[in-house]
């Protein structure tokens, strides 16, 4: 088998996505995610300009070596631009691998391992009574863990809180331009447990709650709100400080059992081995589309697994469907999978994507599809031109640029 045609998709039914389409001379297609949001362009050019005219010609069953060809080939190595694209090829060539083989990609990495993967889902509030109609949404809606979030007054703008449904999009801002948002250590943490102590007032311990700090933090003060939050057993305290400072973890975890999950900008093993060795986190983020494929993934897993560490991958909405189909094949498979993010996608996104994935309650299932089962209507994708957007940035009140 060789490869004849790899195309470059992008299109936004909603959100911009980036799809790697790579064409066999048998007839067979496959799909990979290459969405960097608000970085789409920077990937879309290096598969094109890079990466696309070195694939013609050969043989899309070799994974592991094309995936080596590509890493190692390239002296310029690692980054979210290069290992997107990489990604993009694995699991496009994972794709062709199932079709050919006539199975749904879990069964080429193993077989299942459990029936359905546990999702989490996303509720946010401008307040905390809002926040806590919107767990009741997801409650009613089958789900048994959800990341809260709420607006900390005095702020005009948190991450993570929209004022809409659950599944809102709140990113990216408006346009080209980041949007500048203020951010205020000290009101946060002193407002931090009180939507955990109003959700557990009402739902108890038998719900599952996730927070996502998103790098505000420093170490001490992720320390103390680790402990802050130790009487309200979350699931996970998400990204507390930014994590190229890995050493800051080992503080962290020498005040608060709260357990600790990182690794959503990872793009490959290397970012991850010194946290998930020193065992110090619990659970490690790295996704199907940013950390080298299905190939790099389930070695960091393995990795991971050897520690006792489990995997909650990255599925926020800018992540597509491709993305999600392939992860929830990965999910299902693996030994140590913990949990998987389900932000859903804008409505309008199954007008380009289908997808043989399915979802009761707070679980999901990739379907019996050949491959990964999910396929992309390229007419329809026309329909919906890139949109320019930029994540948003933060200051300090003062004005000091700060990590978002
Ligand atoms: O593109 C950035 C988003 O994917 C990110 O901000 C979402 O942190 C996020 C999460 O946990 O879903
Ligand atoms: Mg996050």
């Amino acid at each position: 088998m060789k490869i004849t045609t790899a195309e470059v998709i992008v299109t936004c039914p909603g959100r911009n996505y980036v799809t790697l389409k790579i064409t066999t001379d048998e007839g067979l297609t496959g799909l990979g995610d290459a969405t960097l949001n608000g970085r789409e362009l920077a990937v879309a050019s290096y598969l094109r300009d890079h990466v696309c005219p070195l694939l013609i010609g050969r043989d899309p069953q070799r994974i592991e070596d094309m995936w080596q060809y590509l890493y190692r080939g390239a002296y310029w190595r690692r980054g979210p631009v290069t290992m997107t694209a990489i990604s993009a090829v694995d699991v496009a060539l994972w794709d062709i691998k199932g079709k050919a083989a006539g199975l749904p990609l879990y069964q080429l990495l193993g077989g299942a391992s459990r029936e359905a993967v546990t999702l989490y889902a996303h509720a946010d509030g401008r307040d905390v009574p809002e926040l806590l109609d919107r767990v009741a949404e997801l409650v009613e809606d089958g789900f048994q863990a959800i990341r809260v979030q709420v607006a900390v007054p005095g702020l005009d703008k948190t991450y993570g809180v929209s004022g809409g449904p659950p599944g809102t999009f709140y990113e990216p801002a408006d346009g080209r331009i980041p949007a500048e948002q203020r951010w205020e250590t000290g009101a946060y943490l002193d407002f931090a447990p009180t939507m955990f102590e109003a959700v557990r007032e009402r739902y108890g311990f038998d719900l599952h709650l996730l927070h996502d700090v998103h790098n505000r933090l420093t170490p001490v003060e992720a320390a103390r709100l680790g402990r802050s939050l130790e009487s309200f057993r979350l699931w996970w305290m998400e990204d507390p400080t930014p994590a190229e400072d890995q050493a800051a973890f080992g503080l962290i975890r020498q005040h608060t059992v709260t357990p600790i999950a990182v690794g959503e900008v990872f793009n490959s093993i290397w970012d991850c081995r010194d946290l998930i060795t020193n065992r110090l986190i619990d659970y490690i983020r790295t996704s199907v589309t940013h950390a080298g494929g299905i190939t790099h993934l389930r070695r960091i897993f393995d990795l991971a697994h050897l520690y006792g560490v489990r995997s909650g991958s990255h599925g926020a909405g800018d992540l597509s469907p491709v993305s999600l189909g392939a992860a929830l094949h990965v999910d299902l498979a693996i030994p140590n999978f913990g949990i998987q993010e389900y932000m859903g996608h804008a409505p309008g996104w199954d007008d380009v994507f289908h997808a043989s994935y399915w979802r009761e309650g707070g679980y999901m299932h990739p379907g019996e599809d050949p491959g990964i089962g999910v396929t992309l209507d390229e007419e329809a994708a026309g329909r919906f031109p890139y949109d320019p957007k930029s994540l948003p940035v933060c200051r300090l009140r003062d004005g000091t640029m700060h990590d978002w």
